[in-house]
């Protein structure tokens, strides 16, 4: 269990539930919250991301604000969806958000939190990988106090979910928004565990997690989070995707490593079409681990355990 975290996530509805499953840890000690402007409008998500720690007493934890745009843009449908999460009910009423501007930026906000740590820091990222990449170029001394990177990211030995123009369906969606800074973040070869779709397939949002979970609705963090997972079930195209617990299932690997299985592999990231952001095994490649397998039944059962609060 890491001690000291950083998580940089994407406003998505797996991400905010990511965020408030780091909240019920009892051994992580959260400094920072970034918000990368990925699978999301970055206002109304850094909105959500200050009423998430406002239900939890938490507004002491810095926010920042990521302002890069990566290369390949998520579907606007999916960057909208996140908008209706500040009209639930256990949130809407909370006082009001400081403006968006006024945070500072994802970066400088990295920089700031790894500088003043007193110990090494682990790093969880939901998203895409720019805001810490941008972080570690412009201080690259600060890469000694990354204790560990845990990322929801990419596609081994399955296939991808990016569906789109110049696209051969390889690549993995956080992956494809910035596969230049994917590929550098590899390329340093820094203590990097990636929860990729090899392994986020077994693990689908179920009508009997979620009938499981409202059982236990007369607590408050079940509730909400059980109100977040039934905005998944329409997943857009919804004739077509089922919604996983991509973020979820990476964010309890920093509870349950030893419920993962994994293995350290060598790696790249293509940049190009027709497969940008796919990440593929290669012998001359990065070395880096990869989550392959996990035990679901535990898994489901941990989410039960820390939203009946
Ligand atoms: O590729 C998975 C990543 C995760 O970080 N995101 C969603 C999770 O937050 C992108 C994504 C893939 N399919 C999606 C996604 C869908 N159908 N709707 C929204 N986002
Ligand atoms: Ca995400």
């Amino acid at each position: 269990m890491p001690n000291l975290l950083l998580m940089d996530h994407d406003g998505a509805i797996d991400d905010l539930l990511s965020q408030l499953l780091v909240l019920t840890m009892p051994d992580v000690t959260l400094i920072g919250v970034t918000v990368t402007p990925a699978d999301c409008y970055i206002e109304p998500a850094l909105e959500s991301t200050y009423k998430l720690l406002q239900l939890m007493d938490r507004t002491d934890i810095a926010i920042g604000r990521g302002d890069y745009y990566g290369i390949n843009a998520f579907p606007n449908e999916w960057r909208a969806r996140p908008e209706i999460i500040n009209a639930l009910p256990l949130l809407i009423n909370l006082p009001p958000s400081p403006d968006p501007y006024a945070y500072p930026s994802a970066p400088d906000l990295i920089i700031d939190k790894l500088s003043g740590a007193a110990d090494a820091v682990t790093i969880l990222m939901t998203g895409p990988c720019s805001n810490l990449v941008l972080a570690l170029e412009k201080a690259p001394e600060l890469k000694s106090k990354v204790a560990e990177i845990v990322w929801m990211a990419g596609a081994f030995r399955t296939p991808g979910n990016v569906q789109t123009f110049q696209h051969d369906g390889t690549a993995e969606w956080n992956v494809f928004w910035d596969p230049i800074s994917s590929q550098k973040l590899l390329s340093w070869e820094l203590p990097l565990t990636l929860i990729p779709l090899d392994v986020t397939n077994h693990v689908p949002v179920t009508k009997s997690f979620l009938s499981r979970l409202a059982t236990q609705i007369d607590h408050r963090l079940s509730n909400l989070t059980g109100q977040l997972w039934a905005l998944t079930i329409d997943t857009i195209p919804s004739y077509h995707y089922t919604y996983f617990m991509w973020d979820i299932l990476a964010t309890s690997y920093l509870a349950l490593p030893g419920q993962f299985t994994t293995e350290v592999v060598r790696a790249n990231v293509s940049t190009r079409p027709p497969n940008a952001g796919q990440t593929y095994l290669d012998e001359s490649g990065y070395r880096l681990t990869i989550a392959t397998g996990v035990n679901t039944t535990v898994f489901y059962e941990y989410l039960l355990a820390q939203f009946k609060r």
